[in-house]
């Protein structure tokens, strides 16, 4: 059984209608578990397309989401993707039942979905990605390193093509989600809406008060409630004066960061993809 269809594998080429059935199967299922973190695998999702994606060197042209080499060992025992089984796990009950799409779309495609449903902009994506083995596994290092600033953030997204502008208006994807201690070492949420996508994480970097957290763990900032956190890569957002322009433009303006996060993110997601599809497509919010 094929896709349910009746189509052998090597016949079956998948539409957009396809792939949408795709998208709304995972819309669905996203708060599926209320007592999955904050109550949806979104965030998860969101860090997992990241990270699979942002391995990309544009020197070697290695890495990238082209592969999804994240499924093999070493990469996925790599410090930067502890806790990213969840979100592989969650998706693969979708890849059971739509085998026809490989695992580097999926990843993407779900990441684009768990934005997108978390009441982000809508993000421009095609299909073409495939998946990889284990050869093409990226070295351990390649994502950036929390306890680092401004010098490390440049080389880090500079080796994967981004410049100041691209850096900052990806940060502000910390709106979403949170550290767990048994996955990077950090604790807690950036913002008080977890699994909304808003501009807060500007808001909050330059109108909150950030003191170091005294505790046995990871050096990481608080605010004054002691409930949302900042590691010392976002902090260098604020402390860096070119970084923090396109801050104080993102705080004050909401529509210009959701159009400057959805170029950005579809540029991300694409790094190194030898796409044979030209057209992107978007795919509607569903009601879930
Ligand atoms: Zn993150 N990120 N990230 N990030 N990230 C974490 C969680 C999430 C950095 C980082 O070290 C960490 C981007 C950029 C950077 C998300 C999306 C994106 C965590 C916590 C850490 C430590 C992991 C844990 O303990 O579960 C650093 C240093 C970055 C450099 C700028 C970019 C770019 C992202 C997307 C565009 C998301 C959504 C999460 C929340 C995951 C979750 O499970 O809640």
């Amino acid at each position: 059984d094929f896709a349910g269809a009746g189509f052998s594998p090597k016949e079956f080429i998948p539409t957009k209608e396809d792939y949408a059935k795709i998208y709304e199967e995972i819309a669905k299922r996203l708060e599926e578990n209320e007592d999955y973190d904050d109550g949806s695998y979104g965030p998860v999702l969101v860090r997992l397309a990241w990270h699979a994606s942002g391995t990309y060197d544009v020197e070697t042209k290695t890495g990238g989401s082209n592969g999804a080499t994240m499924r093999f060992q070493p990469e996925s025992d790599h410090g930067a993707n502890a806790g990213l089984k969840a979100a592989r796990d969650f998706l693969e009950p979708i890849k059971a039942k739509f085998p026809w799409i490989t695992y580097s779309d999926l990843w993407t495609l779900a990441g684009v979905c768990a934005f997108q449903q978390m009441g982000g902009p809508v993000i421009p994506w095609r299909p073409g990605r495939a998946d990889g083995d284990i050869s093409a596994c990226t070295p351990d290092g390649r994502l950036p390193d929390a306890s680092k600033e401004q010098k490390h953030l440049r080389a880090i997204f500079g080796r994967m093509g981004f410049n100041d502008q691209e850096i900052v208006a990806l940060s502000g994807a910390h709106a979403l989600g949170r550290c767990h201690t048994d996955r990077s070492g950090y604790d807690g949420p950036w913002t008080h809406s977890p699994t909304m996508v808003t501009n807060n994480f500007y808001e909050i970097l330059l109108d909150e008060k950030w003191n170091w957290k005294k505790w046995g763990g990871p050096a990481q900032y608080e605010d004054k409630s002691k409930s949302r956190m900042m590691l010392p890569t976002d902090m260098a957002l604020v402390k860096d004066r070119e970084f923090k322009k396109y801050v104080e433009k993102y705080a004050k303006d909401q529509e210009a960061w959701f159009k400057d996060f959805s170029d950005v993110i579809a540029k991300l997601f694409e790094l190194g993809v030898p796409f044979k599809q030209e057209e992107k497509w978007t795919f509607k919010v569903v009601d879930a």
